[in-house]
């Protein structure tokens, strides 16, 4: 597919990025748009993820998505593929984005009428947590073959998390993953996260989770 739009990004020169965050969130939620930041390791899921969510929810809400990458727009484009819009940003080698990235992410993505803006984050569980991008919520995978002590050893992305998504699930039997250790490091950084098993395969969960977000969209408002 030909059409995806690419949209290089400008690294930042702000370096109140915190203030800039608070700004954007408060622009979007005037403007009624749901902004979520979905970060994860490389190949957990996030992509998979996002295909469920747009399937159950694109009915009901204006999607737009922005997928982050270094390089390449496979993600946009296996994006586009179920019908909603859909961008590619690159980072020019950056593994995060910030506000300012964010916002120009935005700005292309033309968010009038969308309800609801999704960042696929770039892969990784370090960088992307050091930045508030200005979403409404944060929301990461972990998924189970990269093992249930991933809390201990990325604090901060736990930390500043809303939802910890574990997916894979459906392959839990052939990995060394105790769900229930898991649950209790997750809670240890943070004692408000909401936990969800969910497999983007079977599409087990994915009902919980969008009850959520749809919950939160309507909170918003
Ligand atoms: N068995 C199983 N495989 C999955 C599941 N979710 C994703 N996968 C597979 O895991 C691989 C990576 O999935 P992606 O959705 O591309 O992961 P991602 O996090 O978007 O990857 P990056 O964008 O490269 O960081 C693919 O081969 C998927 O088919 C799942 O719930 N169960
Ligand atoms: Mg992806």
């Amino acid at each position: 597919m030909g059409d995806i739009k690419v949209i290089e990004i400008k690294k930042s020169v702000y370096a109140d990025n915190d203030e800039r965050a608070d700004l954007l969130r408060r622009e979007l939620k005037e403007k009624g748009i749901f902004l979520m930041n979905l970060m994860s390791s490389p190949g957990s899921g996030k992509t998979s993820t996002l295909k469920q969510i747009i399937a159950a929810m694109k009915d009901k809400y204006q999607i737009g998505i922005m997928e982050a990458d270094i390089d390449s727009d496979v993600d946009a484009v296996a994006i586009a593929e179920t019908g909603v819009k859909a961008i590619q940003l690159h980072t020019g080698g950056m593994c995060h984005l910030d506000a300012d990235m964010t916002r120009q992410g935005l700005e292309a993505l033309e968010v009038d009428g969308i309800e609801l803006a999704i960042l696929e984050n770039v892969g990784n569980l370090v960088c992307p947590a050091e930045f508030d991008t200005g979403a409404a919520k944060n929301v990461m995978i972990l998924s189970v073959p990269e093992g249930h002590d991933k809390p201990l050893k990325y604090p901060l992305m736990f930390s500043i998390c809303d939802v910890v998504l574990i997916n894979k699930i459906d392959v839990i039997e052939h990995f060394d993953f105790d769900l229930q250790q898991c649950r209790q490091n997750i809670l240890m950084r943070n004692k408000d996260a909401v936990i969800i098993p969910i497999s983007a395969k079977t599409g087990e969960g994915i009902e919980e989770f969008t009850e959520w977000l749809s919950q939160e969209i309507e909170n918003m408002r």
